[in-house]
């Protein structure tokens, strides 16, 4: 899709910040440079379980350019050596008694240059104590094992939560009277969100003030500058955060992250700016991961292919502390979504938190808190069940799907879908690969094949259809230590008629100066070229939450609406009084109000914006100016879906897999720029074959990670993707003022089971129903020979 001319409003238009970004003028953490500023390197440890006897930082210290050495006993005089996480439990900012993974921070050292505090990190003296580590959840609560968490009082396994939804006794009973039932192990492996920009953070204490200004490259401002105060009792009005442009978040900066921490205290005791920037291996290996699910999945159904039950039980890795950064009171996050977009009678899941000596985190990368695997397990479900009752994929989606008259519809586990038409989307998708076509081709290669002709590759086709449910969320749901889910934003338009949008949401790269310009051109008839969006600076926007969970649009999107229609409501006013007649007798189009009945007469948005401003005598009570704030607070979730169809040509020699088409129908409601919501899924897309074929942060038995760099951790390039074959439907969200749904996560959600599903149909002449991810051509060369390889076990 192309841009064409600036839409007064929604419709493809280049992004305003590619003008900076295109020419290299972006303003990363890392170019910012402020005088007198120290840089920070973290220690980090060799083990992934280990006691630590003594830290020795003398030598450090001695270096010329070293200032200062941060321990985690220094830490602890100012009570920091451990903090919060955003999942209610504690992390070590630097360890003190043990080290619970390997590449968890020991130090700190601040120094003149980079290149010296990262020298200096060698002349610090560790001796640690090596303890058995666990690395696989399946053994985290054998007796045997060793307890990770024993600074947590009387600890004596790693257990960390359970949690269930549904109605276990209504699922059971549908289980033991259903003439068929399907089971399987299905793995979502340990991957890394890996934005092209690491995290990093500079942190400016100013000690004659007391301000402390923090520029972060962090995807929710306001509850990072919120965290702070309440946890080291700095007081919020001296605390301004500030993230400038980022290179990438996919879930990565959500998190406060040791080295944030470590750079505020440095600024504290060297009174100095203090810069921290982590390398490729440490943002690989220490920052929060996704998934790490081991599913097993379950389906009751009858022999006609009805799906009547899905039970769900899990086993969560969430590494040595537990830093989930997510916004759901739940545990497993929205995984209640396993039901997917199906008619079912009952669902019930269990899911099993457990400690591993392996890095925190757990949610990130587009993952929608856990729909990812939700989506993933449910898809590869219905096709273990359509292999099962050697049934069409297609067909048996398209009879169990939830139908248009259903919406909106309560699901098993209790939330509310808000709209859709599902089998339009699959049809459609379908339809635009030519599923029929191939299938047919498919079939004679098949049979060339049976009759012993093994030359060519195997074709596989591919389905998937989700249901996402994005835009965290209504207050009473959901909260971040508290902080609800609710979005501000501040609209302002000047006397000449341009505007400035305020909003508390932050772009990593989803072009929200542009499309929230549109939003409020939509609703005023300003050119969005005339509205500046300024976000990611705590002192200038007003309270919200952040971007993640693809929240932005549906809940600062929606603020911007409420906003931008407040102001027209004022402008109203200002144009009844202005043509001395009666609001009631003015009519709205795009730009302007006129009076009813005599088009001629009316005003422009500009004319009405400097008469605000000008000496025009207003309706008692009526304030001047031209401006509105508000507060949204979503009433629902908002829940995108997408049908997609995958083709695949894999070799069963080689294991090699190729996609040769991929068609993704998406449906999230309204588009503002359908160009950058193309681009949203052409990235998830991406990711979906990354996931699916390719991406994997693994470790050995002793707790090495194996992934810690772009060598081991492959991400896809535009090499293993094909030409995007996107189609599109429309359904509004109902309860969103514009009717719009959250995109940005949707694609990573709803193409890795695409991919797989492919590989495997390819795969099916060989009687594989399951295989795990990454399905490298080791692992497809495996499957064929009849071993089934599990990633998640321990490399030897
Ligand atoms: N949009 C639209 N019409 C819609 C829905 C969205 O035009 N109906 C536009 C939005 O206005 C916005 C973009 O599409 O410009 C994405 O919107 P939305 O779905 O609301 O998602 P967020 O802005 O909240 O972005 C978060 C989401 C998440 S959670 C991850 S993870 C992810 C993703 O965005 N990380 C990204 N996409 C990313 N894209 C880039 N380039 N970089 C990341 O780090
Ligand atoms: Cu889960 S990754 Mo996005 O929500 O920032």
């Amino acid at each position: 899709m192309t841009a064409t001319d600036t839409p007064i409003g929604y419709g493809s238009m280049k992004r305003k910040e590619d003008a900076r970004f295109i020419r290299g003028q972006g303003n990363y953490v890392d170019d910012i440079q402020l005088p007198g500023m120290l840089h920070g390197a973290v220690l980090r440890s060799p083990f992934a379980h280990a006691r630590i006897v003594s830290i020795d930082t003398t030598a450090a210290e001695a270096h010329p350019k070293v200032v200062a050495v941060i321990t985690g006993a220094t830490l602890a005089t100012l009570n920091l050596a451990w903090m919060p996480t955003l999942s209610y439990d504690t992390q070590a900012v630097l360890a003190t008694d043990k080290v619970r993974f390997q590449g968890q921070e020991v130090a700190f050292v601040v120094a003149e240059d980079r290149y010296a505090a990262r020298d200096a990190l060698e002349l610090i003296d560790v001796e640690y104590e090596p303890l058995p580590a666990v690395v696989d959840a399946r053994k985290a609560l054998d007796p045997g094992a060793p307890v990770i968490r024993d600074d947590k009082d009387g600890k004596t396994d790693n257990h960390i939560f359970d949690w269930s939804a549904g109605d276990k006794a209504k699922c059971d009973g549908i289980f033991a009277s259903s003439e068929v039932v399907v089971t399987e192990d299905v793995l979502y492996p340990r991957v890394h969100p890996a934005p092209l920009e690491t995290c990093g953070a500079i942190a400016d204490f100013d000690k004659v003030t007391g301000k402390l200004t923090i520029w972060c490259n962090t995807q929710a401002p306001h509850a990072h500058r919120t965290v702070y105060a309440m946890v080291a009792g700095l007081p919020e009005h001296k605390i301004r955060v500030i993230s400038p442009d980022i290179g990438g978040g996919f879930g990565n900066k959500v998190g406060i992250y040791p080295g944030y921490v470590c750079a505020i205290v440095g600024s504290i005791v060297t009174g100095k700016p203090v810069k921290w920037m982590e390398d490729r291996s440490e943002n690989l290996m220490s920052t929060s991961f996704a998934r790490d699910y081991h599913m097993k999945g379950e389906v009751a159904a009858t022999r006609d292919g009805r799906i009547r039950a899905v039970r769900v039980t899990v086993l969560a890795d969430h590494g040595a502390f537990n830093g989930t950064a997510q916004p759901t009171k739940y545990p497993a996050g929205f995984f209640h979504v396993f039901t997917g977009s199906y008619d079912l009678e009952a669902a019930y899941c269990d899911v099993k938190g457990v400690y591993t000596n392996k890095a925190p985190g757990g949610v990130a990368y587009a993952c929608s808190f856990r729909i990812t695997e939700a989506a993933y397990l449910v898809e590869r479900m219905v096709d273990v069940l359509a292999y099962e009752l050697k049934m069409d994929p297609a067909e048996l989606r398209m009879k169990n799907l939830l139908k248009p008259d259903q919406f909106p519809y309560l699901s098993p586990t209790g939330w509310e879908y808000d709209s859709g038409d599902y089998p339009r989307a699959l049809e459609m998708a379908l339809e635009k690969v030519g599923y029929s076509d191939i299938r047919e081709v498919q079939a004679a290669q098949r049979e060339r094949w049976e009759a012993g002709d093994r030359t060519s590759a195997l074709t596989g086709i591919g389905i998937s259809f989700f249901t996402e449910a994005v835009g965290a969320g209504p207050r009473k749901h959901m909260d971040i230590l508290g902080l609800g889910m609710a979005d501000g934003a501040e609209l302002r338009v000047h006397p000449t008629g341009k505007a400035v949008l305020r909003i508390s949401v932050q772009s990593q790269g989803q072009g929200h100066e542009t499309t929230y310009a549109q939003i409020v051109a939509e609703e005023l008839g300003i050119s969005p070229d005339d509205i500046e969006v300024v976000h990611g600076d705590t002192d200038q926007t007003p309270f919200g939450l952040g971007t993640y969970g693809s929240r932005s649009t549906p809940v600062s999107g929606a603020a911007t609406a409420v906003v931008a229609r407040k102001v027209r409501e004022r402008a109203k006013i200002v144009a009844g009084a202005m043509l001395e007649v009666s609001t009631e007798d003015l009519e709205w189009e795009k730009g302007r109000w006129f009076v009813k009945g005599d088009p001629d007469k009316g005003k422009t948005m500009a004319e009405i914006a400097l008469a605000a401003h000008g000496s025009l005598e207003l309706p008692e009570g009526v304030e001047g100016h031209l401006d509105a704030t508000t507060v949204y607070n979503p009433p629902n979730l908002t829940y995108p879906f997408g049908a997609y169809v995958c083709v695949v040509d894999v070799d069963p020699v080689t294991g090699q897999v190729k996609v040769r088409r991929f068609v993704a129908v998406d449906d999230c409601g309204v588009r503002i720029n359908p160009m950058i919501v193309e681009g949203q899924i052409h990235g998830g897309l991406a990711d979906g074959i990354g996931m699916a074929l390719m991406e994997l942060i693994a470790f050995d038995e002793d707790g090495n990670c194996l992934g810690g760099s772009f060598m081991d951790y492959l991400l896809p390039t535009a090499m293993e993707c094909p030409s995007w074959e996107l189609g599109e439907t429309v359904t509004p969200s109902p309860h969103h003022p514009i009717g719009a749904k959250g995109v940005g996560e949707s694609a990573t959600v709803g193409s890795p089971a695409a991919v797989v599903n492919a590989v495997l149909d390819a795969l099916k002449p060989y009687g594989i129903r399951h295989a795990d991810m990454p399905l490298t051509p080791a692992a497809v060369w495996r499957a064929v020979q009849g071993s089934p390889i599990r990633p998640d076990l321990a490399i030897t």
